[in-house]
């Protein structure tokens, strides 16, 4: 099982590395991994297990973050709103790509934070609103699905991981809560 541990923090070099491609589809080794970091999401967010187990609640886990430098990601977040059953995304995504990104950009009016940043790093992180993301699943089939919003900001936060990018690269240190005209702030 995967605890707070596992997860290594700001300063380690593997964070700042790009991760390798897994083969697809992906091996046994693999399969397991993703399960394993969809549990501790979904773990984190179980108010009676977090507590438990010390854990602070997550809505996505890239495999770099556990010191493996793969192109896996899981993401976990649930629908909030009962009356659109279909605005969460639980997933485990192999080799995710965005292939489109839209125009208009959005971001956390509460700004983010990271699992292995164990500090408030206040400002606005600006992101698209919207992405077309291709990924593999566990099987090996590819998949293309188009997300907005809060999902497409929790991609996109999990892509960089893969990428070795942190949320803060991206906050403007002189003005971190100045944003542009038409920045969707999703609250
Ligand atoms: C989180 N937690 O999941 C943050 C951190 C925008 O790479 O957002 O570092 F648990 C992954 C409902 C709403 C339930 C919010 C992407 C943030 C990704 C994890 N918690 C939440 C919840 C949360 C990071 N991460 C503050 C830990
Ligand atoms: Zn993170």
């Amino acid at each position: 099982m995967i605890t707070m541990d596992d997860i290594i923090r700001e300063g380690h070099p593997t964070l700042r590395e790009v991760a390798k491609e897994v083969p697809i589809p992906p091996t046994e080794e693999d399969v397991k991994l993703g399960e394993e970091m969809m549990e501790f999401l979904k773990n984190s967010q179980d108010p009676v297990k977090a507590e438990e187990l010390h854990l602070r609640g997550g809505v996505g886990l890239a495999a770099p973050q556990l010191d493996i430098s793969k192109r896996i990601i899981a993401v976990h977040v649930p629908s909030l709103d009962p009356e659109k059953p279909d605005s969460g995304i639980s997933t485990v995504m192999y080799n995710p790509k965005i292939l489109s990104h839209s125009v208009q950009q959005a971001c956390l009016g509460e700004g983010e934070g990271c699992l292995s940043v164990d500090r408030e790093v206040p400002g606005y992180v600006v992101r698209a609103a919207r992405i077309t993301v291709s990924y593999y699943d566990a099987e090996g089939n590819k998949q293309k699905i188009r997300l907005k919003n809060y999902n497409a900001i929790v991609v996109q936060h999990e892509i960089d991981h893969i990428n070795g990018v942190m949320f803060y690269d991206h906050i403007d240190e002189k003005t971190p809560f100045t944003l542009d005209d038409g920045v969707l702030v999703i609250e």
